[in-house]
């Protein structure tokens, strides 16, 4: 029996570089994510938005936009995330930009923690999200939030899941990686991150990729997904704000998700960046609520 669901949204671009994935989560909810999940026989509630401070659209100080902004929304996220795991629920955060994993798996951790369960995260994202403040180009610190849970960022988000750091980097899967900033990279590959790029994919396929990403899960591992919709190929899914070409087609998305349903081990998912302000007719929602579906079991094919 699969756990209750909980929705979360979290309507903010506080982290990104451009305006519009603080409407996100009302695009899924136009889109039917909480009626698609209903049809598969699961229980869903909605716990509607969180609140947090508007979106300045300052510039960096120190390597940092919005910093203090973006502590309050990651507060806010955590908070809720962590009360719903409390509650035996699972829950979906609606982005609301990507810097919000850091509450979402902040959250996550500590519960990990309290209950002796382990974690596993796959981060499905063009982008591997390992920037510091030294190093990015930008000061969106939605490119910070895998380097502060692995204990390099500012000490306010690094200290959120009550240890530094939140995660064991091993615990992490990427994959769809295809855009990493230079100093960036020489950071992913100082931390030891597991990292599985498109060109790993391409060469290897994605059953492959899925296979060692999933690998060694057992019965007391709690999996946590967080799923960038730029994770996607482009013409599929132009509702994001960061695209880069050459992700996964369709089928390749739709298999990445089917794998993780059949490990039955899903605790809890993200999802992020999707932005209706450059979406066409909402297409990239409803994409994102069909791999939800198949994130949930939903087979796309002729098996049961
Ligand atoms: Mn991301």
């Amino acid at each position: 029996m699969a756990a209750a669901i909980s929705l979360i949204g979290a309507p903010t671009d506080i982290g990104a570089g451009s305006l519009g994935a603080r409407m996100g989560p009302e695009a899924m909810r136009v889109a039917g994510l909480q009626a698609a999940l209903e049809r598969h026989g699961l229980q869903v509630e909605d716990l509607g938005n969180l609140a947090g401070p508007p979106n300045p659209w300052q510039p960096p100080v120190d390597g940092y936009r919005h910093l203090d902004a973006v502590v309050a929304w990651n507060q806010a996220v955590h908070d809720a995330m962590l009360a719903a795991l409390q509650r035996q629920r699972l829950p979906i955060l609606l982005g609301g930009d990507h810097c919000l994993g850091l509450g979402s798996i902040s959250a996550v951790a500590r519960h990990c923690r309290a209950t002796g369960k382990k974690l596993r995260v796959l981060w499905l994202d063009a982008h591997a999200d390992f920037n510091t403040n030294s190093l990015t180009p930008s000061g969106n610190i939605h490119g910070m939030p895998v380097a502060c849970l692995c204990g390099l960022g500012p000490q306010a988000l690094i200290g959120m899941s009550g240890q530094v750091p939140a995660l064991n980097p091993k615990w992490i899967r990427q994959i769809g990686i295809r855009s990493v900033d230079p100093g960036e990279k020489r950071l992913v590959h100082q931390t030891g991150l597991e990292v599985f790029d498109m060109r790993y994919i391409d060469e290897m396929g994605m059953r492959h990729t899925m296979e060692l990403a999933l690998a060694t899960l057992d019965a007391q591992t709690h999996l946590h997904v967080s799923f960038d919709v730029d994770f996607l190929d482009p013409p599929i899914a132009p509702g994001v704000g960061t695209t880069v070409p050459g992700g996964p087609t369709y089928r390749e998305a739709q298999l990445c998700m089917e794998m993780i349903a059949d490990t039955g081990r899903l605790g809890s998912l993200d999802v992020m960046e999707l932005n209706p302000a450059l979406d066409v007719r909402n297409q990239t929602a409803e994409l994102a609520v069909d791999l939800i579906e198949s994130l949930f079991g939903k087979s796309t094919l002729m098996r049961a």
